[in-house]
C-alpha cells in the first residue's frame, strides 16, 4: 500500500491544491492532505478551519483523508508511514522554495518529495490572489471549490469589529 503526503498551508485550499491532490491519488493508493503550518504566513483562516475546508473539498474522492500535521511534517510523514511528499511546481520560483526543504525531510527522516508539474492553466492560481479577488469581490469561480468561495465570501463580509 502507497501513501503519498500532500503538504500545504491551504489557506485556502484552492483548484490549484486539489489537481496535484488528484494527480497524487492516481499515482498512489492513498492521499493525505497534511495541513500544516509555515513559520512565514500569516493565515486568514485557523487551523481546524483549513482543515474543515479541505475535508469539504475533497469529500467523496476515494482514498482521500485530510490531518492537520502536529509539528515537523518529517516525522508526520514517518509516523504515517507515507511513502513520499508530493509537492506541485507551478514554476522555477516553487521549486527554489520547496528544493531545500526536501533535502531537509530527506536528511531528517528519509521521506522523499516527489515533484508534480503544475497544470498551466491552473498556474495562476494562489491562496493569496483567491484572497485578494474575495476581498474585493470579485468572481472565485475556477480559483477555489464551491465551499471555499462561501468561506472566502464570508470572511470579507463579516462587519468591521
Ligand atoms: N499548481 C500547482 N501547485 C500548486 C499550486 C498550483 N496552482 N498552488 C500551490 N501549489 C503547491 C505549492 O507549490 C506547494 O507545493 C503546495 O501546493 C502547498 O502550497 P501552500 O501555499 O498551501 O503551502 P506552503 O507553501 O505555505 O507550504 C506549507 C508547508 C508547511 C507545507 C511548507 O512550508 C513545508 O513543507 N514546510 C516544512 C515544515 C517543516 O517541517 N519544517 C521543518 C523542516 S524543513
Amino acid at each position: 500500500m502507497t501513501l503519498a503526503v500532500c503538504p500545504g498551508s491551504f489557506d485556502p485550499l484552492t483548484e490549484g491544491h486539489l489537481d496535484i491532490v488528484r494527480r497524487a491519488r492516481s499515482m498512489f493508493d492513498e492521499v493525505v492532505v497534511a495541513v500544516a503550518h509555515n513559520q512565514g504566513k500569516r493565515y486568514l483562516f485557523g487551523a481546524e478551519e483549513r482543515v474543515a475546508l479541505a475535508e469539504h473539498a475533497v469529500a467523496g474522492v476515494p482514498g482521500v483523508r485530510v490531518q492537520l500535521v502536529p509539528g515537523l511534517l518529517a516525522s508526520f510523514c514517518a509516523e504515517l508511514g507515507a511513502t513520499a511528499i508530493v509537492k506541485g511546481l507551478r514554476g522555477g520560483a516553487d521549486f527554489d522554495g520547496e528544493h531545500p526543504m526536501a533535502l531537509m525531510n530527506r536528511h531528517l527522516t528519509g521521506i522523499e518529495t516527489a515533484f508534480v508539474v503544475g497544470d498551466p492553466a491552473l498556474a495562476h492560481v494562489a491562496s493569496s490572489m483567491a484572497k485578494d479577488v474575495a476581498r474585493h469581490g470579485g468572481d472565485l469561480t475556477g480559483l477555489v471549490p464551491p465551499p471555499v468561495a462561501d468561506a472566502l465570501r464570508s470572511a470579507f463580509t463579516q462587519p468591521a469589529g
